[in-house]
């Protein structure tokens, strides 16, 4: 009892500066995000996601959190401390998160398809080392509550790996869901719209088939959501050129990329690669960059031939009773946003403000 006390008290404490931090952002014009995770070093989308908004002046982290998903929730972990220290924000806090989906259990296919989030291995040092900073003790979803409690209707999350921490904490505090201002989504594949099989199952998307319950629980949460589906993914084509415009100059995020993505290039000089959590962060710079509609977006959680499968309609069709309408994206202004893309990343530090 006693220790919850001093719970709610230190809850509230933190709380208060974290108010405050939000309050300092709105007066600058910025947009502050949580940025929800299943980091992975760049050539991989996660990477290049965070350098963007880390280079982008109208967004504010307040925190990062990690998940499982490309790889496990320690690789994730150790993976973004040291690209907040090549970047030169190391104060951004990082908060650990799920390390295993909802229900989703490790299998043959899991093992054999794209992405470890199952692993128990120790992970391995990223470019250059582990960084001097750790996680923070806080876990990611009282982090999230907390941060969103504390400024309510003010805080936009950004999740860009399976819904893991949102739909946790979506359940543990029933006043979460309407203190967010809004829920910016990659993730799933829209059949109704152009372009909108899967990259994991026929039909599923990866973040949402590795947690298709946390996916469920969230896109019924009542928080205003917009989708970056696969659909507008692949309207995106990173080509060599670009990715030569990028490194033109020489700073440590543009040396990591000659490291990561240039490796890609230089093995396959004439292939174009899609980018993926790039655009869901880009919207939230611009959101002039993407065209929306307006769907009723749900997803099976049946284990059989559909599991993680997004379903989105115009109209609520049965067995969707209870879906919620979301601005789903499915159109890219590429060329405006490959241009800002590489202008961002070529930023030195000091031309970031
Ligand atoms: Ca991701």
């Amino acid at each position: 009892m006693i220790a919850e006390k001093i719970g709610v008290l230190l809850l509230l404490c933190v709380s208060f500066f974290a108010a405050d931090r939000n309050a300092v952002a709105q007066s600058a014009g910025q947009t502050p995000i949580i940025f929800d995770t299943d980091f992975v070093m760049p050539p991989h989308d996660d990477g290049m996601a965070l350098m963007l908004a880390l280079q982008s002046p109208e967004i504010e982290i307040l925190g990062i959190t990690t998940v499982a998903g490309n790889e496990s929730l320690e690789t994730a972990t150790v993976d973004v401390l040291r690209m907040l220290e090549i970047a030169g924000q190391p104060e951004i806090p990082v908060y650990a998160g799920a390390d295993m989906p909802l229900v989703h259990q490790k299998s043959e296919y899991a093992v054999s398809h794209y992405g470890r989030w199952y692993s128990n291995e120790p992970p391995q040092a990223p470019p250059g080392g582990f960084a001097a900073r750790k996680a923070e003790e806080e876990s990611a979803v009282s982090f999230i509550v907390r941060t969103v409690l504390a400024s309510p209707g003010q805080v936009t999350i950004v999740a860009i790996g399976p819904l893991t921490n949102i739909a946790q904490a979506i359940r543990s505090d029933a006043e979460f869901a309407a203190g967010v201002k809004r829920l910016v989504i990659m993730g799933g594949a829209v059949a109704i719209l152009p372009d909108g099989a899967g990259n994991i199952t026929p039909n599923a998307e990866f973040n949402f088939w590795v947690d298709p319950e946390a996916a469920h629980v969230t896109l019924r949460s009542g928080i205003p959501i917009e989708l970056s589906p696969l659909n507008v993914s692949r309207k995106s084509a990173l080509t060599k050129d670009w990715y030569e415009k990028m490194v033109a100059t020489d700073t440590p995020l543009t040396q990591l990329l000659k490291d990561t993505l240039g490796r890609r290039f230089a093995a396959e000089p004439d292939r174009s690669w899609f980018m993926y959590d790039q655009i869901a962060i880009a919207s939230v710079i611009d959101p002039s960059l993407v065209k929306t509609e307006r769907l009723y977006v749900d997803v099976n959680i049946d284990h059989g031939i559909s599991y993680g499968v997004s379903v989105g309609g115009r109209d609520i069709w049965p067995g969707a009773e209870g879906a919620q309408q979301l601005n789903v994206q499915y159109d890219l202004d590429w060329p405006r946003f490959i241009e800002m893309f590489v202008a961002r990343i070529q930023r030195g530090v000091a031309d970031r403000q």
